[in-house]
């Protein structure tokens, strides 16, 4: 197949896509953050939401097909589809729709992920695709999907999973395989007690991106299978990738950047350590993650918001930010930002140094804090003199202090009233 026809063969094959992403995880471990929103809702990188990503990989992949499947603390998730993800055209068979858990078929709301996909079956039929690709909503990533599929084609899979290298020590978070020379998946364990090595590499082991990519008959058939087995949890990594593997076509698909030959950026941002580094890291000068590639595009919604602004205080005292992102709305008066990330509409008052922080969007810095390693939620007023990051003793009594030494304070924390 020479290039141009290869690419022709994608577009078809994307087309005859639906994308599902799981949206309704609990995400506990990133504790506060996501005591009112879930966790592909995080805002996360200045202006968008982690959904952002896989939703964006999807239309510049060519799938424009999309349901997000949503359960647990939906409210913003669904507010952010709504306003930001509603300009695909029905007519021309291309959509992004919320697929809320609603009892379709049985009592319950969804119990595991493959549950998630089995309530909406009817939904999928109308559809008619060839393929599902059923996607997480909650990781940091960009991918070309066609990719995938043309390798899942090409080796006449049932189902294909998607997988990185991780360290064996990190293993234990994810469900680990091993494959046979040909790419089948000839074992399968989910979150195992004592990962196994690849061969001949005994610090890492191949994980699943918890993506599946599924012929759709295929699918079904498996779907209506576990939903007959009374001792599933109907969860597609601990239940039907294992009890597949000896009878059918599981495949697993190295993900590498097809110039370089190296594993591309894939971040589970799940713990306030992560995900801090994770937006610390993109104020670098050329971080992994590049948010300014034109030629991937990230969709997001943000309200429109004027330029952010640099001011002089009273006492002629420089507002500035160096080694910084700062998004629109933001308003530094008199204070310094050095090596933090700002979201929009944070508004910085006079006598302030912020260090190594990260600021969600709407928040409010009076005047004279001092605040290092911080994660500072949505919405927040942070008082007057308000000193954090220096003494983790007293912190820990107000705040959430991380593993790591990450001090997150949330709207709750302050003992203040929502102001969204
Ligand atoms: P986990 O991430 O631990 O492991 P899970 O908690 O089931 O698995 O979450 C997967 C995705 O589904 C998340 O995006 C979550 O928000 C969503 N989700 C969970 N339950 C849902 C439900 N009932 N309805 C809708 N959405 C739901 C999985 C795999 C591992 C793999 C890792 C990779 O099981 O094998 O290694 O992902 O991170
Ligand atoms: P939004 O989507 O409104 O911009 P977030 O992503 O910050 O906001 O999500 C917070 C969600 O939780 C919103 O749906 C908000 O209405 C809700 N919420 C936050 N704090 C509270 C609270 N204390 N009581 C009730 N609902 C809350």
């Amino acid at each position: 197949m020479n290039p141009g026809q290869s690419s022709q063969h994608i577009t078809r094959l994307t087309r005859d896509t639906l994308a599902l992403i799981l949206a309704g995880g609990r995400g506990s471990r990133l504790k506060h953050l996501t005591l009112w929103r879930a966790k592909p809702s995080v805002p996360f990188g200045g202006k968008f939401r982690i959904i952002d990503f896989p939703l964006s990989n999807c239309m510049n992949s060519g799938i424009r097909r999309v349901g997000v499947l949503t359960q647990y603390k939906a409210h913003s998730l669904i507010k952010h589809i709504q306003r930001g993800w509603g300009f695909l055209r029905g007519e021309l068979g291309e959509f992004v729709e919320l697929l809320p858990a609603q009892q379709r078929i049985e009592t319950s709301w969804y119990t595991g992920t493959a549950d998630a996909v089995y309530q909406n079956l009817d939904i999928i039929r109308n559809h008619e695709p060839q393929y599902v690709l059923i996607l997480a909503g909650d990781h940091v990533y960009k991918m070309d999907y066609g990719a995938m599929l043309l390798h899942h084609i090409e080796s006449k899979a049932d189902v294909t999973v998607a997988c990185v290298e991780v360290p064996v020590a990190r293993a234990r978070e994810f469900g680990v395989m091993t494959m046979d020379a040909q790419g089948r998946i000839v074992d399968f364990q989910e979150k195992p007690e004592d990962p196994e090595p690849m061969p001949g590499r005994p610090d890492t082991a191949l994980a699943s991106m918890g993506i599946y990519l599924f012929n759709t008959r295929f699918l079904y058939e498996q779907l209506i299978r576990d939903a007959d087995t009374a001792a599933s949890s109907h969860d597609f990594g601990k239940d039907l990738i294992p009890s597949m593997i000896d009878a059918y076509r599981v495949m697993a698909y190295p993900f590498r950047d097809p110039v370089t030959d190296r594993q591309p950026y894939w971040r589970d941002v799940g713990t306030i350590d992560a995900f801090w580094e994770a937006n610390i890291e993109l104020v670098g000068v050329t971080p992994e993650l590049n948010l300014y590639d034109d030629k991937w595009p990230i969709w997001t919604y943000q309200e429109q918001l004027p330029p952010a602004k640099f001011v002089f205080d009273d006492d002629d005292r420089r507002g500035m930010a160096v080694d910084s992102m700062v998004s629109g709305g933001c308003v530094i008066s008199g204070s310094r930002i050095r090596h933090s990330l700002l979201f929009s509409d944070v508004k910085v008052h006079s006598y302030c140094e912020i260090t190594d922080t990260v600021v969600l969007p709407d928040v409010v810095i009076n005047r004279h804090c001092r605040l290092k390693r911080t994660v500072i939620d949505k919405g927040c007023h942070v008082p007057e003199g308000t000193v954090i990051g220096e003494n983790f003793e007293q912190d820990a009594k107000r705040f959430h202090v991380s593993s790591g030494g990450v001090v997150l304070v949330t709207p709750e924390m302050l003992g203040q009233e929502l102001h969204h």
